[in-house]
């Protein structure tokens, strides 16, 4: 099931209301000396083809945004701990500032359950007087906020509260809770009264239970789906999460520090910006366009300048990713974007000459704005991921045919843009075909021999949100078991088969290796190293250092020169290797699940996971989170709750 959609004309925040939001919070923020930390949930079992590096590369942009949120909202004692880097953290030993933080939040993605639920488990294992508000968010929750609770009475953990959206749904809660709370009273006790008094339910886009005398939920309160803010200008500065990060260690405590200068990108080589939102295709495995309420949303150009700029000069970060769902998907939008980036290079800017950076986008847009690819290059942009998906339109129709794929991979090589496909891997797609080019194989050598340096290739798994996901299960295609192993989310990387209607599903697994051992391996490798597919126009040009004042380029001293075309022509070859390696490293797991197919002993699923805990909206009515199937709770249900006297405001 698809998010649903807020009331037409009210998907989203009013212009300048974060603004307001941000600066109201600033206000308060000096009574409340609140101490936060914000866990990234990593499973580290997900670690394979095709996102190695990039996983532990990457600082993930979503705790970073509500890092840069406290922050900027004037909550300096706060804390960005990622289990990529510090797999042994463990919140009931963290302490920061040389105490125990008011507030614990959790950012996970849904394939990062496990991980997420166990710091959340965790956490509760604090004594309930000390224990800080917990609040997740993230990809996960988004669309199964309910995950975050659990109504066993012999082991009741679970987060205080679920958000749903984004950083304005967190400083609106904030807000409201900072409003209510008394000085020095801990922000539990003043998120329950708040809770109770109804306070919580203007606040779109939250998800909180009501618990019974022992703690334990007895329904869900669902206040619907949040406005999204639609002029990302207004957003907290991304630079500010950078200063959050907690280093990289082993020990399951919080060190005395966070990363500071170059080490900062040592760790974090490649930076994740949101530079827009929105897709216009309605694919129906992706749930993309309706979280995003049909809205497209973005940054300006000066605004992403700015951006790029500052992470550059402060952290020396060159290397920088698009989140963008489709770049391309409103020209207007990336146009203006390009030419304020590709202006600041032609003006000498030493940022913008040196940052490269790459997005996401499809073959019809790219093939769209073909004309105004020289400018996109101007403008730093490197390479694009496509989402191929595949070829021959089989699957899914997007404008892409295999004639405008290929056209569209030279026009980018032509104006020295790398193109990188996504392609996905489904039931009906054989590994060969010896006509019509349709097979996994076909495709990724055609793909290859057009250009492609690095791909993705994916099995077409359930994804929570998307119109598709509920059908996954309801007909049996998603498995519950395979050879007596549950299908546990860290296996829904899409590396994975665990969804099939294939009479030999074991079949799909190998297909998908034999597909990347097709694109990454060492003839490919060597044979690279001699015609080399990263050699194209401008790859072996910096603008740095600019033109002088007479318009004459600058003299480059002939090693530097000699350096750059070495390293455009090894940069395919580089691929490779990386690839091959990447592949052994995945080989271990993806073919033990092939065994496990082979054995048999598939059990499918009948019905998509729900709530167990009944769900309602605050209002009594449908929660906007629940699946069908989810148990309603009629009206509103009357709870025991300890009551807390209503404390006095805080002090000027
Ligand atoms: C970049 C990216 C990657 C990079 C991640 C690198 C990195 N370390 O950051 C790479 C390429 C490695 C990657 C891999 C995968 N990805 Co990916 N990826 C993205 C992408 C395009 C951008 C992510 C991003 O930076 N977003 C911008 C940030 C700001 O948004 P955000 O994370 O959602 O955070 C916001 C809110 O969620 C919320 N929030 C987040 N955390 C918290 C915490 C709290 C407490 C609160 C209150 C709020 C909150 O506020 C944030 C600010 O607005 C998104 C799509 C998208 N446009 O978001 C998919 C996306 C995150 N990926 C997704 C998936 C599924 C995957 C893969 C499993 C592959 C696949 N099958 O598609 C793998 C997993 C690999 C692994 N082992 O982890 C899904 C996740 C769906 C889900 N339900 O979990 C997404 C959402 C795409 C989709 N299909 O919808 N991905």
């Amino acid at each position: 099931m698809e998010l649903p959609r807020r009331a037409r004309g009210d998907e989203l925040l009013k212009p300048g209301e974060m603004t307001s939001l941000r600066q109201r919070l600033r206000s308060l923020a000096p009574q409340h000396d609140l101490v936060t930390v914000i866990a990234c949930a990593f499973d580290h079992r997900t670690r394979m083809l095709p996102f190695l590096y990039a996983d532990l590369k990457m600082a993930p942009a979503g705790v970073r945004a509500i890092g840069s949120a406290m922050v900027d909202s004037g909550f300096h004692k706060t804390r960005i701990v990622l289990q990529q880097w510090n797999a042994s953290f463990r919140p009931s030993q963290m302490a920061l500032d040389g105490r125990m933080p008011d507030l614990f939040m959790v950012s996970s993605m849904s394939l990062h359950s496990a991980q997420c639920d166990a710091l959340i488990r965790d956490a509760c294992r604090l004594d309930p007087a000390r224990r800080p508000l917990i609040i997740v968010g993230g990809p996960r929750i988004i669309y199964e906020p309910w995950r975050a609770f659990h109504a066993d009475p012999a082991d009741p953990w679970g987060a205080d509260v679920a958000v749903t959206g984004e950083e304005y749904v967190l400083l609106n809660l904030l807000e409201v809770l900072l409003s209510v709370r008394a000085r020095d009273e801990p922000l539990r006790s003043a998120f329950a009264r708040a809770r109770d008094s109804g306070a919580l339910d203007d606040v779109p886009g939250l998800v909180y239970a009501l618990p019974d005398q022992h703690g334990v939920p007895v329904e869900l309160v669902d206040t619907g789906v949040q406005r999204l803010l639609g002029d990302l200008d207004e957003l907290p500065h991304p630079v500010l999460g950078y200063q959050l990060l907690e280093p990289p260690s082993t020990l399951a405590t919080l060190g005395p520090e966070a990363l500071t200068g170059r080490a900062v990108r040592h760790n974090t080589r490649l930076a994740s910006l949101v530079l827009t939102l929105g897709c216009q295709f309605r694919c129906p495995y992706c749930p993309i366009p309706a979280y995003n309420q049909r809205q497209f949303r973005g940054k300006s150009g000066e605004r992403i300048a700015d951006e790029i700029g500052r992470l550059y000069t402060e952290y020396g970060i060159a290397h920088v990713f698009g989140a963008d769902d489709n770049f391309f998907a409103k020209q207007e939008r990336a146009l203006e974007i390009a030419e304020v980036l590709a202006r600041q290079a032609a003006a000498g800017s030493r940022a913008h000459c040196k940052v490269h950076w790459a997005t996401e986008a499809t073959i019809h847009d790219t093939l769209r704005i073909q004309d105004h690819l020289p400018l996109l290059r101007s403008a730093g942009l490197q390479a694009l991921w496509l989402g191929v998906e595949d070829m021959t339109g089989t699957l899914i129709k997007k404008g892409q045919t295999a004639d405008r794929t290929l056209e569209a991979f030279a026009l980018m090589r032509r104006n020295g843009i790398y193109p990188m496909p996504m392609m996905m891997h489904y039931d009906e797609q054989p590994l060969v075909t010896l006509r019509g080019g349709g097979g996994l194989l076909n495709q990724m050598g055609r793909l290859r021999g057009a250009g492609a340096l690095y791909t993705q290739v994916l099995m077409l798994s359930p994804a929570t949100g998307s119109k598709l996901y509920e059908g996954t299960y309801t007909s049996g295609m998603a498995f519950d078991s395979v050879d007596g192993v549950p299908v546990e989310p860290a296996l829904g990387s899409g590396m994975h088969v665990i969804a099939s209607r294939h009479p030999r599903p074991w079949l799909k697994q190998l297909n998908l290796m034999v597909g990347y051992a097709w694109f990454f391996n060492l003839p490919r490798l060597l044979w690279a190293l001699v015609r080399s597919k990263s050699r194209i126009p401008r790859s072996d040009v910096c603008p740095w250092p600019p033109p002088g004042p007479d318009g004459r380029p600058a003299r480059i001293p002939l090693k530097r020169r000699v350096r750059q075309k070495i390293r455009a022509h090894l940069y395919d070859a580089g691929f490779q290797a990386f690839g091959i390696w990447a592949v052994a490293k995945t080989l271990p797991s993806t073919l033990a699940w092939a065994w496990h197919l082979l054995r048999g002993g598939i059990v499918r699923s009948t019905a998509a996971p729900t709530s167990p805990i009944p769900m309602r909206s605050a209002t009594g009515g449908a929660a906007s989170h629940a699946l069908p199937g989810t148990p309603l709770a009629e009206a509103p249900v009357s709870v025991a709750v300890p009551v807390v006297e209503p404390q006095p405001a805080p002090a000027d």
